[in-house]
């Protein structure tokens, strides 16, 4: 890691020159404050369950919004079941709401959401009014934002926030510049996975304001009994085929413990193309990871689902829900249903970007 920082040492500290230089002009953070600035109250809501760099992301923007004394409530919804975003939470002070501790939401309060966009399937729809998104993953469902900065080409959406604290000559406070820099490791592998340039110019920044020792600390021990169950159904079930593995993980994983393994399985050398997904009560749950050039992940399990479901993410990752409601299957014909669909689509799409 350290040879990265070297490397790219020169470069960006000519780029926070250029940042430095750039502060009068108004940044996309002025525009935001202009439309949230006379809200009686705004709510930042993260994706469901939301993970760190959702959770870094809000803090970020929660701090910056508190410098004009806009009062700010965090809040999502479902379930923080990992152990290392509870530790971080935790150890940095940031104040999350679950919705359902929240009871006087009203139609007027503003939302700004982060990391997440309107009408994803894993962004519920609270009372309040939408008016901005600040997000890093595509957009499959054109939505009206009174403010908008959606960057698909960008690793994590703490580098967006970050660059709004850069952009405006802002110093960053130790707790916020450490969830930032844990926000950017976390969705990028360590700058490993799609990270951008502008990924790569925060994280050093950062790396410099952080206290390295809490994310130490968040990243100790994390590994839950709960976890290693999941991992274990994974290894039991795991299916190949060329270069695609299956794997359910079994009942009701937790979403966030549900990635995580969906990267396990890609680790192991014969896969390139991973498919993970618990079933739940209403339906079943999908995490996908790739690594083939000309696949993405994203499209791939928008097209699976597609009248059946929803889905959508990344080129390296994504995720979907398919209700079982509708599907006239037993689960032991879905299985197979599902396997079948999602081979063609990987054939299909891999052809098609070949140009065959
Ligand atoms: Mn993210």
């Amino acid at each position: 890691m350290i040879a990265i920082y070297k490397v790219y040492g020169k470069i960006v500290l000519k780029r926070q020159m250029e940042y430095v230089e750039r502060k009068n002009i108004m940044g996309k953070l002025r525009e935001l404050i202009g439309i949230v600035k006379s809200s009686r109250r705004v709510f930042i809501q993260m994706h469901n369950s939301p993970d760190p760099d959702a959770i870094a992301s809000a803090f970020g923007l929660q701090y910056l919004l508190s410098l004009e004394n806009i009062p700010t409530v965090i809040c999502y919804k479902g379930e923080i079941d990992k152990y290392n975003t509870q530790r971080m939470i935790e150890l940095l002070n940031i104040e999350v709401r679950n919705i359902r501790n929240i009871a006087d939401m009203r139609e007027d309060d503003h939302i700004i959401l982060v990391d997440s966009q309107a009408g994803n399937s894993n962004v519920s729809d609270f009372i309040g009014c939408e008016v901005a998104a600040i997000d890093h993953h595509p957009s499959f469902q054109e939505v009206e934002y009174d403010f908008v900065d959606i960057r698909p080409e960008i690793g994590a959406c703490s580098t967006i926030i970050a660059q709004y604290f850069m952009e405006d000559n802002i110093p960053i406070p130790e707790a916020v510049a450490t969830a930032l820099l844990y926000g950017i490791k976390m969705d990028t592998l360590e700058l490993l996975r799609g990270a951008s340039e502008l990924d790569l110019d925060m994280f050093y920044a950062l790396h410099k304001l952080s206290e390295i020792d809490i994310i130490n600390k968040i990243q100790m021990n994390t590994l839950q009994f709960e976890e290693l169950i999941a991992y274990g159904n994974a290894i039991k079930n795991i299916r190949i085929y060329g270069n695609v593995g299956f794997a359910n993980v079994g009942i009701n994983c937790p979403d966030s413990l549900l990635g995580t393994i969906s990267d396990f399985i890609i680790s192991i050398k014969e896969v390139e193309f991973s498919i993970v997904y618990s079933p739940r009560e209403n339906g079943i749950k999908f995490s996908l990871r790739n690594e083939i050039d000309g696949l993405d992940a994203g499209r791939v399990i928008n097209t699976a689902l597609e009248g059946i479901g929803n889905g959508g993410g990344h080129k390296a990752m994504a995720g979907g829900f398919l209700p079982t409601g509708k599907l006239v299957k037993t689960y032991g014909e879905l299985e197979p249903f599902l396997e079948d669909r999602f081979l063609e689509i990987i054939e299909t799409e891999g052809l098609n970007k070949k140009g065959v």
